[in-house]
């Protein structure tokens, strides 16, 4: 049976967390929430937390098992490309970007490498999380490159011979700085967005959605 209540999915922790509870809590929301716990209830509204990890939220919104998703577009799109290849669904409704969040996602070479282009790096490894959306950047400029798909530490990847290149998130740099790599080329701009499952919901929940999405365009443009 569907719940009654709306069912947001939001990361449990991580860097949207703290954004992501201020948000609820600004708009009006009272969380109870339980350190361990996976679901949340607000106690003043029909509304119930999930928090899990960033990276199955798109999966959880796209299957409609959740009504709504805190996620950086970069998850978003990436899991759009991926699911969209397995022939899986992969349809969100998009409500709001999100000011916060922001990061870029690039390609990194080491300091001493010549980059001149894209073309510099046709047919080498790249290490990367997001294949996809790499994938995709390459396939634009109609050029072959082999992926090193990394869950993490895909910064050392370089200098542990695994790989020429990296594609990761970076927002001040100050990472590949750190690991003697230069950034080259941004390849997709992120901000965390606010999600809707693809399928109609019933009356109560949409208007609950109704009630609160001025109250996040209110308190972003007070931000501005
Ligand atoms: O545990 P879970 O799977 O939920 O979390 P996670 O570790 O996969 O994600 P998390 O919390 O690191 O990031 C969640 C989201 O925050 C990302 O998907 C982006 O949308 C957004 N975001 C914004 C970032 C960054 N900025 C960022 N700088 N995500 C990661 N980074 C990492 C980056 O991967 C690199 O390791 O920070 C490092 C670079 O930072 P700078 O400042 O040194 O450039
Ligand atoms: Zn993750």
């Amino acid at each position: 049976m569907e719940t009654q209540r709306l069912r947001i999915a939001m990361q449990k922790s991580g860097r949207l967390s703290q954004d992501s509870q201020a948000l609820f809590k600004s708009c009006g929301l009272k969380i109870n929430l339980r350190e361990q716990r996976l679901i949340a209830h607000v106690e003043n509204m029909p509304i119930d937390i999930l928090r899990v990890r960033d990276d199955d939220i798109p999966g959880l919104v796209m299957e409609g098992v959740v009504d709504l998703g805190i996620i950086g577009e970069n998850v978003l799109e990436e899991a759009q490309l991926i699911r969209a290849s397995q022939g899986l669904p992969a349809e969100v409704k998009t409500l709001k970007q999100l000011d916060f969040g922001g990061c870029r996602l690039s390609l990194a070479v080491p300091d001493d490498v010549a980059y001149t282009g894209p073309q510099s790096l046709a047919g080498k490894r790249i290490a990367t999380s997001y294949p996809g959306l790499l994938k995709r950047f390459f396939d634009e400029k109609g050029l072959n490159f082999k992926s090193v798909m990394l869950g993490g530490s895909v910064e050392v990847a370089p200098r542990a011979g695994l790989a020429d290149a990296i594609c990761d998130l970076v927002s001040t740099g100050a990472t590949l700085e750190a690991n003697g790599l230069k950034e080259v080329e941004v390849i997709y701009r992120s901000k965390a967005v606010l999600v809707q499952a693809p399928n109609p919901l019933n009356e109560a929940k949409q208007k609950l959605i109704d009630k609160l999405l001025p109250r996040i365009q209110g308190m972003q443009q007070a931000r501005e």
